[in-house]
């Protein structure tokens, strides 16, 4: 069923924006929301605009999420500027019931799906180890879980096992080698929740989706200036937040790549990920979680790609996918990169420790 088209005039009019429109694309290669740039002719000059359609299939209660992220924005000094509505809402329900956030466009700056240098991968780190340091101090009660048991990686694997157990859609019989690769690695789900549950790791507002395309860099300086999709900010363990930097930046190749013989884990980029995030981090971290940094990126990169499996076996409901088997590349990309890391662990664990000193 194809869905109508944005009305665009009547939702500048609805944030308050001045002008008119003069373009209006989709933006960006996020796998969830909606996201369009919109520009606006402003006397005598064009301002863009993110306006952002938010997936209500995936956050099922978005004031309680829209409460976390004006929260967040109006603690962090820099980075992302929500305009609220007229009738100073942070979100629009439209007439057909869709729900929509508008942000200031950050012009100079821009998200990159693949890391090309280690200062990319540093300055971003820096980022993300920045706004964690910055959320420490979070006036107010804790933030609302937008997505519940997101990091639960014993409920995520739990989930693949009923779904290999449905075979929903038929797929199960031709991935069954990267069924026994997650099924051999089952051990590795429980060793976080366990520590936190004893309270060895201290929960903190983490981002809970660091992933390199969700952190803008300045186009001349490559310096961190923002970091945006703002979701998943709940409670959470750092080393989450590392891990899925450390998944992303030191991927050789595309998340996506079929030519898994391009997909390495880079140590020289794992290296710049530690000195960055921990040039900001390190202040606030304890022993205990400086311990799980490493775990952190073969745990999320293992996490992702059951999450992507599982969808496979469920029939693609999830993630935005732009060819058949999309979500199946990814998983085994995600597979192929959990290998590496385990062939280089002991090399990543040291260099964590040389980055602490
Ligand atoms: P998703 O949850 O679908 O990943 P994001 O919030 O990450 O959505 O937005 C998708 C992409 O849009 C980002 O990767 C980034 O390239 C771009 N984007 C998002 N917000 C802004 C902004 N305020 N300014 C410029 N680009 C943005
Ligand atoms: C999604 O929204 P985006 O594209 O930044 C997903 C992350 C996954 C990631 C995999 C809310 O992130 O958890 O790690 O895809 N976000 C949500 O690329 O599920
Ligand atoms: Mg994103």
């Amino acid at each position: 069923m194809s869905e109508s088209p944005p009305d665009w005039p009547q939702l500048i009019q609805a944030f308050g924006l001045p002008g008119a429109v003069t373009a209006a694309h989709p933006h960006g290669s996020g796998h969830i929301n909606d996201t369009y740039a919109v520009s606006l002719q402003q006397a005598d000059r064009q301002r863009r605009y993110i306006l952002q359609r938010i997936n209500h299939r995936v956050f099922t209660n978005i004031p309680a999420l829209m409460a976390n992220i004006s929260r967040v924005t109006a603690h962090l000094v820099h980075g992302m500027r929500l305009n609220p509505t007229v009738a100073g809402e942070a979100f629009l329900t439209d007439p057909t019931g869709r729900f929509w956030r508008c942000y200031d466009f950050i012009e100079g700056a821009t998200t990159h799906d693949l890391v090309e240098n280690p200062q990319q991968a540093r300055e971003a780190a820096h980022s993300f180890g920045k706004f964690q340091r910055q959320l420490v101090d979070l006036p107010g009660p804790r933030l609302h879980e937008t997505i519940p048991d997101f990091h639960h990686t014993r409920k995520r694997f739990n989930r693949l096992l009923a779904a290999i157990t449905e075979d929903r859609v038929g797929r199960r019989a031709a991935v069954q080698a990267e069924i026994d690769f997650a099924l051999a690695r089952e051990a590795m789900v429980d060793h976080l929740l366990a520590r936190a549950a004893r309270g060895e790791l201290p929960e903190r507002v983490t981002h809970n989706d660091t992933k390199i395309n969700n952190v803008m860099l300045d186009d001349h300086t490559n310096e961190g200036v923002a970091v945006i999709d703002l979701d998943t900010v709940m409670p959470g363990l750092a080393a989450y937040d590392f891990g899925d930097m450390v998944r992303t930046a030191t991927n050789s190749a595309a998340e996506d790549e079929t030519d898994l013989s391009k997909v390495r884990c880079r140590l020289e980029i794992f290296d710049a990920l530690a000195e960055g995030y921990l040039s900001a981090a390190g202040t606030f971290l304890t022993d205990a979680e400086r311990e799980e940094l490493e775990l952190g990126g073969r745990l999320m990169t293992f996490e992702n790609g059951i999450r992507f499996l599982t969808d496979h076996l469920e029939g693609d409901t999830y993630y935005k996918i732009h060819r058949p088997s999309q979500n199946l590349d990814r998983a085994r990309c995600q597979f192929a990169l959990v290998q590496s890391m385990e062939m280089q662990a002991h090399d990543m664990r040291a260099i964590i420790a040389d980055r602490s000193t």
